[in-house]
């Protein structure tokens, strides 16, 4: 198969009170497998069999739907997953803070940006921080759109899907994306992604 589900980076209740193992057991077990299984049945015999993950993503974007929307939300919430931890948020290496306040001023105004970009995102979803033109920022993009075919390098994401946060914040989106940021991201990953960059 082209596409894989992965095993998450830690239990699905390691980052209770802020995501429960019930959201875990419908976005991972059966939102992300959807994509995997739906994306797989569309790359078969295809064009894009053969081809690695983000290969897939970059040529089907325009001019296949269906390969696009599958293989991007496979990508998207593995990098999804990846961008949180048990105990997150707080104290972020050195090197990642300091591009943070050369790009957004401070880490509060970072925070109030990318707060702002997930609550901005009308719709379905994501909010990034991405790495573009060597300098940090928010992007958000629609349904299953990513940085990769924006011309971005992505550091780390949050899903604003309602699915991503319904079961455990209801409709309330802010809170949602202010707990990501205070107590689920994972600035280790981010910073991994901005060192290769
Ligand atoms: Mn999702």
């Amino acid at each position: 198969m082209t596409l894989t589900l992965p095993a998450l980076p830690y239990a699905t209740d390691a980052l209770m009170p802020h995501m429960s193992p019930e959201t875990f057991e419908y976005h991972h077990g059966k939102h992300h497998q959807a994509y995997v299984d739906n994306g797989n049945k569309l790359i078969a015999g295809s064009e894009f069999e053969g081809k690695s993950e983000i290969e897939i993503i970059t040529s089907s974007f325009g001019k296949n739907p269906g390969v696009f929307n599958n293989a991007a939300q496979v990508y998207n919430h593995t990098f999804f997953w990846n961008s949180m931890k048990p105990s997150g948020g707080g104290a972020m290496p050195g090197a990642l803070e300091s591009k943070i306040k050369e790009s957004f001023g401070s880490m509060d105004e970072f925070r109030t940006a990318f707060v702002q970009g997930g609550m901005t995102q009308f719709g379905s979803g994501w909010v990034w921080l991405v790495l573009k033109d060597g300098k940090l920022e928010i992007m958000k993009t629609p349904n299953a759109e990513n940085p990769l075919v924006h011309g971005a390098t992505p550091i780390v994401t949050c899903d604003v899907w309602e699915h991503a946060y319904y079961i455990d914040y209801r409709n309330a989106r802010p809170k949602f994306l202010e707990s990501f940021v205070d107590n689920l991201v994972n600035w280790e990953f981010a910073e991994a992604n901005l060192s290769a960059a």
